[in-house]
């Protein structure tokens, strides 16, 4: 608890320290040239935090809202390691398999990934509510990962933004190209001013800053305040870096009447700049004891702008870009908690964002409950914007599936996760029979032990089911009474997830199924 409260201080005076070159007591001010603006203390501040995932590696995740929330959850081990939940009571462990469903697992580069029927890009937007990812993120299921994915990749490149630029188009940034200036707030002789990290912190710092000004216009400068703090750390997990706009804009020249607009988009559409001309409109903030060592022996942040960060170090680059990206405009501010809008205003990405199952933007939506329900629509909320349409066909192809062959009535392509660990699938893909596992115990297609149906299993597809042990125990039990590969049935009802886990003496693919077409496969097999 003492912990936790001294992780609440530093957030609290980082808060502090941005919010003093603008007057934080007066949250409301009216733009230069008519017009009102609105600044942020917190609402819109994402924050990017480095974890453990499911597969123990740690990830980066950003997280929207109050700083609070990313320190709590690095504290609670809120889903760390725990990729494994507890048994399906609905499932009947006890059946035994007999193969009569034939399929195909492979990759098919054709498919498209990340996006609705009409090809737009998906929104986050996970059930239950993340706190702070959900709705101002596009969804992980893109391939390949897209900058504004909550969780990004560590192969994320340095120095493209995918489909975003697009996305900050759709949404009012004009085309061209924009100039920054600096205002750095560390303490002489830290953080920014560190003699000797300064030089390549700032230079880091101007190189992600010019691929966003080569790619949105803007008449006025952006001006970013800068500086690093001591934010959360310890070795299980850190807090890398926040970021927000300082400001919002409504009813300005060119922007939508009743609609907030990030301040830096409001300043590209209107041409001028909207506040004080030296205020900051945007802040960002990285973690100092990320170069103390606090995440171990040889960590470090890596400011290099070569690509090539040893693996214990922290890229600095795509983590900046993607903290840009939403200090640029990328973010949604209605309440996670009430569905209400920001100070009964839409914002410009709710007016953009389509609930599928209504086909309503949520502008269009009737009121907060309604917000609430589309809030975890998981695969069912997209971003209407064209441009990032458009952009989007040619690069998000590539899906892992699985087709089912036999029996007719099943026959079917479907998109599944794919395992990071055993051999990948390639277009060829393997085919076979499956038959359901066997482990001897109560719940049998757990395969958390060796089968014992090697008769039935060898030369198939083992059929296993998710929970009480790691993937790749079940896939090496699999592989050890000879299965050619593995299908792992989903035990909640969502969209299956990527596997994790790490071992080197796997050499059959697996992949994962939703727990509907789990039980379809399993009652042609019992
Ligand atoms: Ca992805
Ligand atoms: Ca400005």
């Amino acid at each position: 608890m003492r912990r936790l409260t001294a992780i609440c201080c530093f957030a609290l005076a980082a808060i502090t320290v941005l919010a003093t070159p603008i007057n934080s007591q007066q949250r409301s001010f009216a733009l230069r040239g008519g017009g009102t603006g609105v600044f942020l203390d917190g609402e819109a501040d994402h924050t990017m935090i480095l974890r453990p995932a499911p597969d123990g590696r740690l990830r980066r995740e950003c997280i929207q809202g109050d700083r609070h929330v990313a320190a709590a959850l690095l504290q609670s081990g809120d889903r760390v390691v725990a990729p494994e939940t507890e048994l399906d009571e609905r499932v009947d462990y006890e059946r035994v398999a007999r193969a009569m469903v034939s399929a195909t697992m492979r990759f098919d580069p054709d498919i498209p990934t990340g996006v609705d029927d009409a090809g737009r890009v998906l929104l986050y937007m996970p059930n239950p509510v993340e706190p702070g990812s959900s709705r101002s993120h596009f969804d992980p299921s893109a391939n390949p990962d897209l900058l504004m994915e909550p969780f990004s990749s560590p192969d994320l490149p340095f120095n493209k933004v995918d489909v975003t630029d697009e996305a900050l188009r759709d949404m009012g940034w004009r085309a061209g190209k924009f100039r920054a200036k600096f205002q750095f707030t560390d303490d002489d002789g830290t953080g920014f001013k560190d003699p000797v990290l300064g030089p390549a912190r700032r230079k880091a710092l101007r190189f992600m800053l010019r691929v966003w000004g080569r790619l949105l216009g803007s008449a006025s400068k952006l001006t970013v305040a800068a500086r690093f703090d001591d934010l959360s750390c310890s070795p299980a997990g850190a807090t890398l870096a926040h970021v927000t706009p300082l400001f919002v804009a409504a009813e300005f020249r060119g922007g939508i009447p009743g609609v907030w607009y990030p301040g830096p988009m409001a300043e590209s559409i209107v041409r001028a700049d909207l506040s004080e001309a030296d205020d900051p409109d945007i802040a960002i903030t990285f973690n100092a004891a990320i170069d103390e060592g606090c995440m171990g022996p040889g960590t470090g942040w890596y400011y290099g702008l070569d690509n090539n960060h040893p693996p214990q170090r922290v890229a600095f680059l795509p983590v900046a870009l993607h903290e840009m990206g939403h200090g640029l405009g990328f973010l949604n501010l209605m309440d996670l908690n009430t569905g209400a809008f920001f100070r009964g205003l839409p914002d410009i990405l709710a007016t953009m964002t389509l609930d599928n199952r209504r086909n309503q933007t949520w502008d269009e939506l009737p009121g907060n409950k309604a917000r609430l329900k589309s809030l975890v629509r998981d695969g069912e909320v997209a971003f209407t914007g064209d441009k990032t349409r458009r952009d989007a066909k040619p690069l998000l192809r590539g899906a892992h599936v699985i087709q089912i062959i036999a029996p007719d009535n099943l026959a079917g392509t479907h998109i599944v996760g794919r395992a990071f660990f055993g051999p990948a699938l390639d277009q060829a893909g393997l085919a076979g029979d499956l038959a359901l596992a066997d482990d001897g115990t109560a719940t049998p297609t757990l395969a958390c032990g060796p089968l014992v149906n090697g008769a039935e299993i060898a030369g198939k597809i083992a059929v296993v089911h998710r929970g009480d042990c790691l993937f790749v125990e079940k896939v090496k039990s699999a592989q050890d009474a000879g299965a050619s590969g593995v299908v792992v049935v989903n035990n909640v009802e969502k969209r299956p997830i990527d596997m994790g886990g790490s071992d080197g003496s796997i050499t059959i693919p697996a992949v994962m199924v939703t727990m509907q077409l789990g039980k379809q496969i399993e009652r042609r097999l019992v």
